[in-house]
């Protein structure tokens, strides 16, 4: 038999953990989501970002174990909230899905065996994908995002703006969300003009029948506009920021 992947070893994991950040409606304030971003606590490194290791492991091929047990252990959290608060059934686990993870063999399936043993309903697991991710291999990833389309997962273009989609081709793709990425909303700060491209995006989504998240909001000047611009989500350090599972839990329990 195979030995065993080096990231399911149980001491390696140990180090992992899952940060929760809110997705909230910009209609009625509520949380619509949370996503899940990965953390690795080093014992001697201390903690190390995301953007550092991921796409080391995914040099390295680690990418596939670490990446299950990511989604594994996001669709447990998200199961154990729908069984203790009767508020959270309709609130979504957002999960990031590296394109290097969509290109290994029976993706689907091994998606449908987490959603299955975690008693988790496919509607209310988002798949996040970078959108230079996506673009990299569209013909391939077309087929694969249908079928999981097909089995009532939601999909989300993730970083959108930055990944030079070819614009022709986004109708092709079964997605539901577009997230205009943060770079953006920083620079409407001190760049009146940033709001243009804000403003394309949002009605680019709607458009196409997608509804739209903005990611970074950070100032109540920027919400009070993206409202106005109608926009359908926020995230960002003025709603929250990544919280611990206990810290997100806390928060769902005194969900407006
Ligand atoms: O908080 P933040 O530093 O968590 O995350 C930085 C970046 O790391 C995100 O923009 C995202 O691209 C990536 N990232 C975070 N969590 C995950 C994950 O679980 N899987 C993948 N593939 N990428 C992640
Ligand atoms: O996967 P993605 O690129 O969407 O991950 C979101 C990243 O953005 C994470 O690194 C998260 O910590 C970060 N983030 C979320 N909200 C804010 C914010 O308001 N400001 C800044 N600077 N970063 C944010
Ligand atoms: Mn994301
Ligand atoms: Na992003």
């Amino acid at each position: 038999s195979d030995p065993p992947p080096p990231w399911s070893d149980s001491k390696v994991q140990s180090e992992f953990r899952l940060d929760y950040q809110p997705i909230v409606s910009l209609v009625d304030g509520k949380i619509s989501a949370f996503e899940a971003l990965v953390r690795w606590l080093h014992p001697q490194r201390g903690m190390i970002s995301p953007v550092e290791f991921i796409p080391l492991a995914e040099e390295t091929g680690l990418i596939t174990s670490l990446g299950w047990w990511i989604l594994r252990e996001a669709c447990c959290q998200l199961r154990a909230w729908q069984e203790s608060f009767p508020q959270a059934i309709p609130v979504t686990m957002v999960v990031n899905l590296s394109a290097i993870q969509l290109m290994q063999l029976r993706v689907k399936e091994q998606i449908q065996l987490i959603l299955h043993e975690t008693g988790v309903d496919s509607r209310y697991l988002k798949l996040e994908i970078t959108e230079s991710g996506l673009m990299e291999n569209v013909d391939a990833t077309i087929e694969l995002l249908e079928q999981l389309k097909a089995l009532g997962i939601q999909l989300s273009i993730d970083d959108f703006g930055t990944g030079y989609s070819s614009l022709g081709r986004l109708h092709y793709l079964p997605v539901d969300t577009l997230k205009i990425d943060q770079s953006f909303i920083r620079r409407t700060t001190f760049e009146e003009e940033s709001w243009e491209i804000v403003q394309t995006i949002i009605t680019l989504a709607h458009n196409l029948n997608m509804t739209v998240v903005a990611e970074g909001v950070e100032t109540p000047e920027q919400l009070a506009r993206l409202k106005y611009l109608g926009c359908d989500y926020g995230q960002g350090y003025l709603f929250a920021k990544p919280l611990s599972s206990a810290n997100a839990t806390t928060l769902l329990m005194t969900n407006p």
